[in-house]
């Protein structure tokens, strides 16, 4: 029970979150205010949280997340656009799978247990999302159309299989992705990868290198920053040459050709030695008899090493001469040829030509095992054979036969030229991209719509056998890693008769990597339950590109990447319209506890759902908000979830204080109070859009004052400036605190819902700020004039007196005393 107030005034209601918890979600429903209107009516706006994995119930991390996406989707709504805002979940995977495994259940069970748990706390949370479109990339009705993508990719040769040396952990017993392997080890589980030759299915992301680094000059400004450089870095463009240098038939064997990539076409006469990747093809076909049998062991060695490893300038170089010779080009010059670990198969061409005067891996090689170095550009820099220290300066050709005296760029370009009018190269671009590895050995993912037949080879799942669903009946220990996928003891699910002969062939037993899954996610919730396709053509080219994605920068490199690659193949195909999927992406920082982020190990952990009993969904949506810019970390050790009930409370009791009519005219109101209301409606409009939405709450929290003083203190609860001013806070605070807002607006008398209500209309009149002028003196002599604001403040007036260049001519450098300012703006300078 609350103490009466003894004025005499009516009880008043208290600010009781948990009422308001239970009263809007079904009013909010029933009106369907999140669900796009999607008949061209208003313009659209396509707002995209980077939808969540199952695992378990949200944490404080979606809590932030989908509160910055909020803000978003919920402005631009105010607005006045038809926006599309909507949720799914990436509900294939791992983790489920591993959960069956323990808990002797199906991975389907607990996806679904915890969606639902997640959807329901979503619902609490109040973010503002149309239900109906509501996905799951685990429905059969949804990875249908994976897989109908992932034939339409192959159909266009954008799909191959091919057997490769793939990284392979051995605990979860699955192929990794390049990009799951951090430092070595399993991204996963941490333990070391190893290398395992398999056939597995690729996409030929390679084939859209130039376009996925071209196109991203649209994205500049719209994307962070450092997105963009990590993309650009993954994709790694090159420019260089090959080189083709023969090699000498010897003891046996025939001569043949091997291409090498060279950023470095200038430095052709200082390559004293070839090497080639120990794990590759080549060093096999190339080595000669007697080496045979080093080469093997060594090839074992190399198996256990994670490419970091491999290229680590710290460790000794290793390697083995293959007993054969390599022509140089450009002056027929002999060099042996080595295998090494230190260059890569997958990269450039799996060989090198070895300049180990100026690049130093091939330095420390050829110290290794006493090679020959020999510079070729004078650099002014100490002989790399004595310092140790390779030369990779600018500098003058030297040793170097017709391009002795050039600089550095005429040289690769001499170079080039002369191996392109020999026939032994040509300029090229090289890119560190590799193919994407889409084959998993587990059973919870998308199968792979393929048939093998002994006489047809790989046949297509026709389409309208689509969807190769998964088979049933599996659980618990049969889905253990076994090193081949689960699905392959599935027989009566791998035995089908061929497409095309008719005959008994099998189902491909792979899953596909859950990156699929959600490269093309945002294009279904167009047209979510469209039967004929994966979505519906009209309805994608209206919503897309995504106005605003939100995410975790963990995303930065691959999700958005896939992402990106899948819409350029759809536009290829003619199926969307426009070639960049996100056309504005905002990474939110983490919420950590204490400095650190929040973990099991640390017992930092914070429970979102009880910060949710306790101070209610808004407090912490507005702690999330308040606490900094979206794209900073929020310290839950910081920040006071209480002090922003208090602050909520303080605003929604506006609403029982004005007493002027719904109707009257606002623009009959008190002038000063006015002002601050439209200043900070325009004000929080830009802030909006330029992301500062922790600005937004101050400002917010600055009009609450300012409403309250005009009560209590000013023109009243009666004048209509008042009712403007609470109305503006409700619009307001309907983007951070839907329940406080919607609350406040009904006790202001108007009908529900807040979250159409719109965006109050800026009376431009009433930003023009009153002018007075400041005399700015320098030692009580009149320096300068000013021209300010009426209301200016203290400290920013006393700014700009400093910046005055009269002030500072005056001042010749002399250190300031003190600054005084007296009424009414009368600025004097006091130097020391
Ligand atoms: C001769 C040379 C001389 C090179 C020189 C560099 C400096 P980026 O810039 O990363 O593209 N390289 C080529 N293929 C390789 C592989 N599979 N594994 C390891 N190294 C490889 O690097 C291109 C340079 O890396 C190439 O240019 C090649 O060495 C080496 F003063 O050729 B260079
Ligand atoms: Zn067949």
């Amino acid at each position: 029970m609350s103490a009466q107030p003894e004025t005499g005034q009516p009880a008043r209601d208290s600010y009781d979150f948990a009422a308001m918890e239970a009263k809007w979600p079904s009013v909010w429903e029933d009106l369907r205010v999140f669900e796009p209107a999607d008949d061209g009516s208003r313009e659209r706006r396509y707002v995209l949280d980077m939808f969540p994995y199952p695992s378990g119930d949200l944490h404080m991390g979606h809590a932030e997340a989908f509160a910055m996406g909020d803000v978003v989707a919920r402005y631009l709504r105010q607005r006045g656009f038809d926006v599309l805002h909507p949720i799914g979940w990436d509900s294939f995977g791992l983790p489920a799978e591993n959960a069956a495994i323990k808990r002797d259940a199906h991975p389907a069970e607990w996806t679904y247990a915890n969606i639902d748990t997640q959807a329901a706390s979503f619902r609490r949370y109040a973010i503002s999302v149309d239900w109906s479109r509501r996905l799951h990339t685990s429905d059969p009705e949804y990875y249908r159309w994976t897989q109908w993508l992932f034939l339409k990719f192959y159909e266009r040769s954008l799909a191959y299989r091919r057997k490769s040396p793939v990284n392979w952990c051995p605990y979860d017993q699955t192929v990794l992705a390049n990009e799951q392997v951090v430092n070595g080890m399993c991204e996963r589980c941490g333990t070391a990868v190893t290398k395992k030759n398999l056939n597995q299915w690729y996409f030929k992301i390679t084939e859209y290198a130039d376009r996925l680094l071209e196109d991203m000059d649209q994205l500049e400004g719209h994307w962070p920053d450092r997105v963009l450089a990590m993309q650009r870095n993954w994709i790694g463009r090159s420019e260089g040459a090959h080189a083709r240098f023969a090699i000498e038939a010897d003891a046996g064997l025939p001569g043949r050709e091997v291409e090498v990539f060279t950023t470095r076409p200038d430095t052709l006469y200082g390559a004293t030695f070839f090497v080639v990747a120990a794990d590759s093809d080549l060093a096999v076909e190339l080595v000669a008899a007697e080496q045979a049998a080093q080469l093997d062991d060594y090839r074992e060695q190399v198996k256990s090493l994670s490419e970091i490893e491999r290229q680590s300038t710290e460790r000794p170089k290793t390697g083995v001469f293959l007993g054969r010779y390599a022509v140089n080009p450009l002056n027929g010059e002999k060099l042996p040829v080595w295998a090494a670990d230190y260059v890569l198969a997958e990269y450039g061409t799996g060989a090198i030509m070895a300049v180990p005067a100026h690049d130093q891996r091939d330095l420390d090689f050829a110290r290794a095992f006493d090679l020959p170095v020999r510079a070729v550009l004078d650099t002014g820099e100490a002989d790399p054979a004595e310092s140790g220290v390779a030369t990779t300066g600018e500098g003058t050709l030297v040793n170097s036969g017709f391009l002795d005296g050039m600089d550095k760029t005429a040289a690769i370009g001499a170079a080039t030229a002369k191996l392109e009018d020999a026939g032994a190269g040509e300029k090229t671009v090289n890119f560190r991209l590799r193919d994407w590895l889409l084959s998993r050995q587990r059973f919870w993912g998308t199968p792979i719509p393929i048939i093998h037949c002994p006489d047809c080879g790989e046949v297509a799942v026709p389409e309208d056998q689509l969807p190769v669903t998964l088979p049933e009946g599996m659980r618990g220990e049969a889905l253990a890693p076994q090193g081949t996928s689960p699905l392959a003891a599935a027989e009566d699910w791998v035995r089908v008769s061929c497409p095309d002969c008719g005959g008994e062939a099998q189902r491909d037993t792979d899953t596909m990597d859950t990156f699929v899954d959600s490269s093309w996610y945002f294009l279904r919730f167009a047209s979510p339950h469209f039967a004929d396709g994966p979505f519906d053509v009209d309805a994608v080219n209206q919503w897309m590109p995504v106005a605003q994605y939100v995410g975790g920068v963990e995303h930065a490199i691959l999700h958005l990447l896939y992402s990106r690659f899948f819409t350029k193949v759809l536009q290829d195909m003619g199926l969307v319209q426009f070639n960049e999927p996100f056309s504005a992406l905002l990474n939110q920082g983490q919420v950590i506890n204490g400095g650190k982020a929040m973990s099991k190990s640390l017992g930092n952990g914070v429970d979102l759902g009880e910060q949710l009993d306790a101070y209610g969904v808004d407090a912490v949506r507005l702690t999330m908000i308040f606490a900094s810019p979206p794209e900073d970390d929020v310290d839950w050790a910081d920040v006071s979830p209480s002090a922003s009930a208090r602050f909520l409370a303080r605003a929604w009791r506006l609403g029982q204080d004005v007493t002027s009519a719904v109707d009257v005219d606002r623009a009959s109101g008190d002038t000063e109070l006015r002002a601050t209301v439209h200043r900070t409606v325009n004000e929080a409009a830009e802030l909006i859009n330029s992301h500062k939405f922790n600005v937004v709450v101050a400002r917010a929290m600055e009009l609450v004052n300012a409403t309250r003083k005009a009560i209590d203190s000013g023109p009243g609860p009666a004048d209509p400036a008042v009712r403007e001013a609470a109305e503006a806070v409700a619009v307001l605070l309907s983007l951070f605190a839907p329940y406080t807002a919607e609350d406040l607006w009904a006790k202001l008398g108007r009908e529900a819902s807040v979250v159409t209500a719109g965006w109050p209309r800026v009376d431009e009149q009433l930003l023009v700020r009153e002018t007075i002028t400041a005399v700015v003196q320098v030692q009580g002599k009149v320096r300068d004039r000013l021209q300010v604001p009426a209301d200016i403040g203290e400290a920013e007036l006393q700014a700009l007196a400093l910046e005055s260049e009269a002030v500072s001519r005056s001042l010749d450098g002399r250190q300031i005393r003190k600054v005084i300012i007296r009424a009414p703006k009368l600025v004097n300078i006091v130097p020391a």
